[in-house]
């Protein structure tokens, strides 16, 4: 985890973070913390904490606990309560809401498309609608996604016509919708953007990234023997979440609200994250990959591939991390992990360069190859 300065300087401004435990918006608050806004971030509640990738941001309850001084802290509520959520805004009088709260997981949300659709549509809509009501003056940033495009061919920009294939894309397409009409109709400032896959090593275990750099470790600690994983055919433009977050930051720093793609404008396949995962090892990922269809999806998107000219162009920004330094990175943090709990590692081994781990991780491969050779 990254290391947070407890002393802070106020830059007069408030941030409320809905899904604030989520990948995005634990480097979103660390983000906005360092830009020296006050964040408040909203999390439900669940029956054993979940809070993992924000814990760390723990350090300024010793000194100011729950206080409209405090630098952070966190506030129950949830999506589909809509009364939940207007007590958050009463309370924090946000300048800026980031609504990156959502049931994110597209498999899934053929299982529950009805939940999907409550929170990811009609949870938007009923912040957007407590903002109008509530008239306040805050900006409003909606974490839309690349899934809306479904199976419309790639590159895919602002302009590209949007044919979700799941609940989740057609619930963030809704959510897109509607928060483009608050914009013109209310002229509310709220802002979508649009990203493309974004992944790091707080990326939730069981996307296909995290899936294969977590599943190489265990692979290589003892821990597992394969891999299974569904359709390795589809393409998806990968970026790293940690530079994404600025990203969003930036679209609500502009005088106008608008929608921007993100993305790397280079796409991958998923067999071409797991070659390049298996391969810093040294390890062939054939000997250790299975196919089974129930990790395929009733309907699947093809290929992803952002045209992001618009935020290079608007923003000023650009990615700085392409394909294969992200899955290094996600190799890496994910064998120092499980080399760690597994008592690989030495306690002086904790802070060193990601080559270390992988160097580690290629002696674990010798040895598996070995004994392999010898069954
Ligand atoms: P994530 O890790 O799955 O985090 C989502 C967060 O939303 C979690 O903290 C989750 O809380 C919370 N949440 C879910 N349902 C909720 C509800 N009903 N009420 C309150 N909170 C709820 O997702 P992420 O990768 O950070 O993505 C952030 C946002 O960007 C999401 O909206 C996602 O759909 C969107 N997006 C992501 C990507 C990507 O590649 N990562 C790309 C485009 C768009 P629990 O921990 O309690 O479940
Ligand atoms: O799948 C294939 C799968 O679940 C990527 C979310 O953040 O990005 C994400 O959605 C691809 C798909 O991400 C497995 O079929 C193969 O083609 O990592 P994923 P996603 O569906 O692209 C978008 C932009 C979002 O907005 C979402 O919130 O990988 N795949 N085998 C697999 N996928 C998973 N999960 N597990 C497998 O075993």
């Amino acid at each position: 985890m990254e290391t947070i300065q407890k002393d802070f300087e106020w830059n007069g401004k408030v941030a409320l973070i809905t899904g604030i435990g989520g990948q995005d918006g634990s480097y979103l608050a660390e983000f906005l913390l360092s830009k020296g806004y006050k964040v408040r971030g909203m999390i439900r509640r669940s029956s054993y904490p979940n809070t993992k990738r924000i814990d760390h941001l723990d350090i300024y309850d010793d000194v100011y606990g729950k206080t409209p001084e405090s630098p952070f802290y966190l506030l129950y509520g949830d999506l589909s309560d809509s009364t939940s959520i207007r007590n958050i805004l009463e309370e924090v009088q946000p300048d800026e809401v980031y609504n990156l709260a959502s049931q994110s997981h597209v498999s899934v949300s053929f299982n529950s498309p009805e939940s999907t659709l409550n929170f990811n549509a009609i949870g938007p809509l009923r912040i957007l609608e407590a903002i109008r009501n509530m008239k306040l003056s805050c900006k409003y940033y909606q974490a839309s996604s690349s899934e809306m495009y479904g199976i419309s061919p790639p590159p895919q920009n602002e302009e590209t016509p949007m044919i979700p294939q799941s609940p989740y894309g057609i619930s963030k397409l809704a959510a897109f919708h509607l928060t483009r009409m608050y914009r013109n109709a209310y002229g509310l400032y709220a802002t979508n953007g649009i990203l493309f896959n974004h992944e790091s090593p707080r990326r939730g275990v069981n996307f296909v990234t995290r899936k294969i750099t977590r599943g190489l470790a265990y692979i290589l600690t003892g821990r597992k023997e394969k891999l299974s994983l569904g359709n390795l055919d589809a393409k998806r433009d990968w970026g790293y979440a940690k530079e994404y977050v600025e990203a969003m930051w930036l679209m609500l720093q502009q005088d106008k609200p608008d929608d921007y793609v993100i993305g790397t404008k280079e796409s991958h396949t998923v067999k071409e994250f797991v070659e390049e995962a298996f391969n810093l090892v040294n390890l062939n990922w054939k000997d250790f990959v299975e196919i089974l269809d129930r990790y395929k999806r009733p309907a699947e998107v093809p290929t992803l591939l952002a045209d992001s000219s618009k935020a290079e162009r608007v923003l000023g920004w650009k990615p700085k991390t392409k394909f294969k330094d992200l899955v290094k990175i996600m190799v890496a943090a994910d064998l120092k992990e499980a080399m760690q709990e597994t008592g690989y590692l030495h306690v002086n081994d904790m802070n060193m360069p990601d080559d270390f781990y992988i160097e580690k991780g290629k002696e674990l491969a010798k040895g598996i190859k070995l004994k392999r050779k010898r069954i």
